[in-house]
């Protein structure tokens, strides 16, 4: 009876955690979420995402330098959106790499994309402000982390990743880590 008492507790507790966990939102369920879109700051850098899935799945999570965190799209099922870095002061940037989440297959990873920049002063306000620096199409994802080079010497403060196609998920897109050199 004691056992069976103390595996009971041991189940519930394990549920509990369980519960918590970013982990346990899986890309199936659909979700369309109300905030868009959402930015954080994390020192002088201003991160941005056209939507997000929760609360805890925000643009931060891809740029806390821990892959086993990520952002993830938020809907509508089917707008993947964009993810965006404002920094203080512009440059030109040289390169830039994308990692995966990695604790599902690669299902929600970027396919097709555009990188896009803005050179405004202030948080561009329109899509009219951003300019395409390069678009990729059918990238494979071998290892968890895709890397990629720039040829190109334009400044710009702002940096936004818009996705346009998934592996395999046709509703949403999610990104551990996101970094522009
Ligand atoms: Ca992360």
């Amino acid at each position: 009876m004691k056992k069976d008492l103390f595996t009971a507790a041991i189940s519930i507790l394990i549920l509990a955690v369980c519960m918590s966990c970013d982990s346990s939102e899986t890309a199936s369920s659909v979700k369309t979420q109300t905030k868009s879109p959402v930015f954080e700051k994390s020192g002088d850098v201003v991160l941005g995402a056209k939507s997000i899935y929760s609360e805890s799945l925000n643009p931060l999570k891809f740029y806390d330098n821990d892959a086993k965190t990520f952002w993830h799209s938020g809907g509508p099922a089917g707008d993947y959106g964009w993810i965006s870095m404002s920094f203080s002061k512009p440059f030109a940037a040289s390169g830039y790499a994308i990692t995966r989440r990695s604790e599902i297959t690669a299902t929600q990873a970027p396919v097709d994309f555009i990188l896009e920049g803005a050179a405004s002063d202030n948080l561009p306000s329109s899509d009219a402000d951003w300019k395409t620096i390069e678009e990729k199409k059918g990238q494979k994802w071998d290892a968890v982390k895709n890397t990629y080079s720039l040829k190109q010497t334009d400044k710009y403060s702002h940096y936004r990743l818009r996705i346009l196609k998934t592996v395999s998920d046709k509703n949403h897109t999610s990104i551990a880590e996101w970094e522009v050199k």
